[in-house]
């Protein structure tokens, strides 16, 4: 059974990955309407998919351990971008926040002995080591190429191969 602490830090994660979804599902319909991005799009769109199946994962759990996952309320995300760096600098600044709350949530498991929770949480764990490091791999290949159009081609010709790392 979930004590109330951890099942209301739990439903705040699943907001969490309710809004990054959103955030990407975002991401993937600017890039979808840029010239020559639909790779990214591709990217970004599935990025949404597995960030519900993340939210569903944990609601999930939440209600066999006794609580009520809560569907939460999102706000509108960032819509539009300047360039293609932003949106990749916003995609990582977003997995750095979310692995602060996996790790916040990993403590708070600790501190109430809950250690199915622990346990559960360490999927996430590893999923936001890949996660930010994906991110920061694109980043870092972006900040390389800079206004470099054949570079730009190939960055999104190729980055579907960065979903099947995963
Ligand atoms: Fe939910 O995996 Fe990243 O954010």
């Amino acid at each position: 059974m979930l004590s109330k602490a951890i099942a209301e830090a739990l439903n705040k994660q699943v907001q969490m990955e309710a809004e990054s979804s959103q955030a990407y599902l975002a991401m993937a319909s600017w890039a979808d309407i840029q010239p020559g991005l639909d790779g990214v799009a591709g990217f970004f769109f599935q990025q949404a998919d597995e960030e519900r199946m993340h939210m569903l994962k944990l609601m999930k759990f939440i209600n066999e351990r006794g609580g009520f996952a809560v569907v939460p309320a999102l706000e509108q995300p960032i819509l539009t971008y300047q360039s293609l760096i932003r949106v990749f600098q916003e995609f990582l600044k977003h997995e750095v926040a979310v692995s602060e709350s996996i790790n916040e949530l990993v403590h708070l498991s600790l501190a109430e002995k809950d250690y199915a929770t622990h346990n559960f949480l360490q999927w996430y764990v590893t999923e936001q080591m890949e996660e930010e490091n994906t991110a920061r791999i694109l980043n870092d290949k972006l900040e390389l190429i800079g206004e470099d159009k054949s570079g730009l081609y190939l960055f999104d010709r190729d980055i579907l191969a960065y979903r099947g790392k995963k």
